[in-house]
């Protein structure tokens, strides 16, 4: 085979796919950090390598493969999450008629929860990878020859009509091993948080710094394990003075599957920000759960510059909170509001309608639950049960599934108007879920305190109109159908 050259692809998936025509306007469009992850382990192990962001740099599928026709690439790498399944489906094909010598690698979430079904479905694919990227895509990029793929761990790959499974890839244990995300491979400048995740200007790049997740939430799927890994402190801080020159952030976005779980790793990075001195010149936000903060915790992630921390609160109902095992009580949540507020952070919480078993009266508590704890920002998304989730095993075998066509698993389905959706409660519908959906957004932001709130958030001119499109579209939702 030729010398080996890789292109990595963030498939063209806009954001009025994801969020329909009213709510795309609020969408992000954010970093490909997996893709970048892998392109600075590719680019280490000096394998020639490029990135097409489709969403970033607004690339159709045609102008992807013209675009890969023209150059020399023969390896052809493509996230695939559960929503993009179709829009990577149509991609394949066309690739594989246009270039038909190259060879096409699927990784990412529903690759790595489903590699033999994706291979049986996409048959233009010729591997697919499962769990972290970068050592593997590396090991492919580095066969000698195609036979040398059966000795690769990690992948799903085709030998003549069959689908062989090669052993799984341990986890990568030193995240310090990986060079930093290949940003400048990436259109840094198109890229802007949603508007609920910015303080200000919407330039806010993210930062990963661990890897591993312990809990259990039954809806969630895990590509990177239960064991929490983090980046040492000395190379996150490097990261952020790397992206501080490079970019002139101002704010940045702090990733990880649960920040706060370890409560030793997050004191040293708070204390190392602030020995830096760089919480004078960043404010950051970040995602968290909460039975992991205290005050003294929350104190501290504020020193060091945190404004913002989004919590993921689910349901207001203890029952539906046991159900998808969240491990919290209501208390919990109640009280972990109380001390966020009181440390100065502001906060965003999610929500989820139309759980398994929940009832109308369940979804109204949750929506009641919402405004007494009352963050500045709150997201209601219909239940979606992704493959991979013990929700989904779960359902499935209970037959409750009703669709595998993954076009339809989008949580913002109450907004896009879809005519199907995988999973609704028993006797509930998909039309009284979606209009849930757009009522528990009007009942929690049409409200006097909360306009009141925004009102005082206000900094310029664009946060005025920013709200007031919001406003608008809240208003048009309670007058205009779903399908709008
Ligand atoms: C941040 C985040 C977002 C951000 C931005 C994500 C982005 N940049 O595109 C926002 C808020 C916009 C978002 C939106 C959505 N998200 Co999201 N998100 C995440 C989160 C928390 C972290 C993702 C991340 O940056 N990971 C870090 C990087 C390093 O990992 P990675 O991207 O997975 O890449 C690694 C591997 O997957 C693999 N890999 C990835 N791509 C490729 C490609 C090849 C060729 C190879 C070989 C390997 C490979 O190697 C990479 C390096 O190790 C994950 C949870 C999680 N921990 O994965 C959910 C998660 C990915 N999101 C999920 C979902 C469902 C969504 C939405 C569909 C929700 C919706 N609105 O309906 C949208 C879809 C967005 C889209 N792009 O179309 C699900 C996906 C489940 C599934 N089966 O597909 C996850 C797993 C959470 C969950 N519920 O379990 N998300």
């Amino acid at each position: 085979m030729d010398k080996r050259s890789v292109v990595l692809i963030n498939p063209p998936m806009t954001l009025e796919d994801r969020y329909g025509k009213e709510m795309k306007q609020f969408g992000a469009v954010s970093e490909p950090l997996g893709l970048a992850y892998i392109a600075g382990y590719l680019e280490k192990n000096n394998v020639p390598v490029r990135i097409i962001d489709a969403p970033a740099q607004q690339m159709s599928a045609e102008q992807i493969v013209s675009d890969i026709g023209l150059s020399n690439d023969n390896i052809v790498g493509i996230s695939i999450l559960t929503t993009t399944f179709s829009v990577v489906k149509d991609l394949c094909r066309s690739i594989k008629s246009a270039i038909p010598h190259c060879m096409i690698v699927l990784g990412g979430p529903h690759s790595t929860v489903l590699p033999e079904r994706t291979l049986e479905e996409i048959p233009e694919a010729d591997i697919a990878c499962i769990g972290e990227g970068e050592l593997t895509m590396a090991a492919i990029a580095q066969c000698a020859d195609d036979s040398d793929i059966k000795h690769i761990e990690g992948i799903c790959y085709r030998r003549n009509d069959e689908i062989i499974r090669n052993p799984d890839r341990p986890f990568i244990r030193n995240l310090d091993e990986l060079p930093p995300p290949a940003r400048h491979l990436l259109p840094m400048d198109q890229y802007h948080l949603t508007a609920s995740r910015v303080s200000g200007d919407t330039f806010c790049p993210t930062i990963i710094v661990a890897r591993g997740c312990p809990f259990k939430c039954s809806y969630c799927s895990r590509t990177f394990g239960r064991t929490f890994r983090a980046h040492s402190i000395e190379r996150i801080i490097e990261e952020i003075q790397d992206l501080t020159q490079t970019y002139q952030i101002r704010q940045i976005n702090i990733e990880a599957d649960t920040l706060t779980v370890k409560k030793t790793f997050l004191r040293d990075l708070c204390h190392a920000i602030i020995e830096n001195g760089i919480q004078r010149k960043i404010k950051w936000t970040c995602e968290s759960r909460v039975d992991t903060i205290d005050a003294d915790m929350l104190k501290l992630m504020r020193q060091a510059g945190c404004w913002q921390i989004s919590y993921g609160v689910e349901t207001g109902s203890q029952r539906l909170l046991n159900l998808i095992n969240k491990g919290v009580t209501l208390t919990q949540v109640e009280h972990a509001f109380r001390l966020t507020k009181k440390a100065g952070i502001s906060i965003r919480g999610f929500f989820m309608l139309g759980l398994p078993t929940e009832t109308r009266q369940e979804s109204f508590e949750t929506i009641a639950f919402a405004k007494k704890i009352d963050p500045l920002w709150a997201q209601f998304t219909i239940t979606v049960p992704y493959p991979g989730t013990q929700m989904f095993d779960e359902l499935d075998r209970a037959g409750q599934i009703r669709t595998y066509d993954w076009r339809c698993y989008n949580t913002w389905s109450g907004w896009k108007g879809e005519e199907e959706i995988p999973f609704i409660p028993e006797g509930r519908t998909i039309k009284e879920l979606a209009e849930m959906q757009k009522m528990a957004l009007r009942s929690f932001y049409l409200r006097p305190s909360i306009i009141w709130k925004f009102m005082k958030t206000i900094r310029s001119p664009q946060d005025v109109q920013k709200y007031f499109n919001g406003f608008m579209v809240l208003l048009r939702s309670a007058f205009v159908g779903s399908s709008s």
